[in-house]
């Protein structure tokens, strides 16, 4: 027999925008902890001190001192677009109180010296990696995204966009994408003809968040709007302040027809990779399995006897600039690891200089200085 009422859970109020149960155990911990009652709350923007969160409706909230605190000491503690927050009502406004465990996390390498690295987006799921297929494509670009994605934990997913544009060079375009993304889903779409819209639009399901990443003008926006059958993203000539900030004002948290969740961040200009070198490892798979198959275990595959990578580099099967570009984003994310742990250790003599005048100012007042 049936019985509708217990068939049919209720749905979580913000089921709409991501809510499952994962995320309902990650409230859980921190809500029970707190003195105030909390709500659970999804962010779609934020910026220093406080963010645009929905309830599911949208209403900016300030940090409560505490975050604020953790922030400034560690900025990847700071809300970004896609987090899940614990917030609170104070008087007329809505306080963040904590931000809920993330299950992913896109980070931007910092650059500058003393710079933190930077989460652009967290708890994605997927990421769709956009290349045009008039352009090149830039592999060597393909990579850097790839890695950056695996590394956060995401999965990637690749859509060779504007093929109507290739022509007859579309198969050639496509091998080349292939080559260099072991591992990662590659689809050829056309925003403006519609092919290949139906196989990546199974791909969004219901309550998964997204992100799209690519060069500006690689058609992102216009996929989202061609999967969406209507006109969420601006597209084409977008305005910037003389910063180059998009002046644009849109939602950044979208929800396609079909249920899935676009998180619509700032564009990333300088793709560096992460300190992570597991992104790097993941992305180039198919290398790292010859590897496996060197003579040697600290083989530098430049001329050692018995090095398979260099073996299927001369048999033709391995393409020698994809070598190359293995060793540098390599090199590249040990060395962004090394300044890392040189940030974190120049910190902590920071903290620990701090507490060492703060303990010499109490014996000095203890003993009545
Ligand atoms: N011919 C063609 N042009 C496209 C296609 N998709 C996007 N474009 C154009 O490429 C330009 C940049 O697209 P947009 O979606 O704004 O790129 P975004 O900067 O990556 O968001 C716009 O002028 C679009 O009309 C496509 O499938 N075919
Ligand atoms: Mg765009
Ligand atoms: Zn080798």
């Amino acid at each position: 027999m049936n019985t509708p009422d217990t068939d049919t859970p209720t749905l979580h109020p913000l089921t709409g925008l991501g809510w499952n149960p994962r995320v309902a155990r990650a409230f859980d911990a921190v809500a029970g902890a707190g003195e105030h009652p909390l709500l659970p709350a999804r962010v779609a923007s934020s910026r220093r001190g406080g963010a645009l969160v929905r309830l599911p409706g949208e209403t900016p909230a300030d940090y409560a001192p505490a975050l604020t605190r953790a922030a400034q000491a560690d900025p990847s503690c700071a809300p970004c677009a896609g987090d899940w927050v614990a917030v609170r009502r104070s008087g007329d406004t809505w306080l963040v109180e904590a931000v809920l465990e993330r299950s992913s996390s896109l980070v931007r390498q910092g650059v500058a010296k003393d710079s933190h690295d930077q989460v652009l987006a967290a708890n994605v799921d997927a990421v769709l990696i956009c290349e045009a297929a008039d352009q090149g494509p830039n592999v060597g670009r393909l990579e850097r995204f790839l890695s950056l994605v695996w590394a956060s934990g995401a999965t990637p997913v690749v859509a060779v966009t504007k093929t109507e544009l290739a022509g007859d060079g579309l198969p050639g375009v496509l091998e080349l994408v292939r080559a260099a993304t072991t591992g990662a889903d590659v689809y050829a779409v056309s925003a403006h003809t519609g092919d290949g819209l139906e196989e990546l639009s199974a791909r969004f399901l219901p309550g998964s968040s997204w992100v799209l990443l690519g060069t500006s003008g690689a058609g992102k926006s216009s996929l989202v709007n061609a999967i969406a059958g209507r006109p969420l993203m601006a597209t084409g000539e977008v305005r910037q302040d003389k910063r180059g900030r998009h002046t644009t004002t849109h939602r950044q948290l979208l929800e396609l027809p079909g249920g899935a969740l676009v998180l619509d961040i700032p564009g990333v200009r300088r793709i560096d990779v992460p300190g992570d070198p597991g992104g790097v490892d993941q992305t180039f798979a198919d290398v790292r399995e010859l590897a496996g198959k060197c003579r040697f275990r600290d083989c530098a595959h430049e001329s050692e006897p018995g090095c398979a990578i260099l073996a299927a580099v001369d048999e033709g099967e391995l393409d020698a600039r994809r070598l190359a570009r293995w060793n540098r984003l390599r090199r590249e994310a040990e060395w962004n690891r090394s300044r890392g742990d040189q940030r974190v250790r120049a910190e902590r003599k920071q903290r620990w200089k701090a507490a060492d005048q703060e303990a010499r100012a109490n014996a000095w007042r203890k003993r009545g200085g």
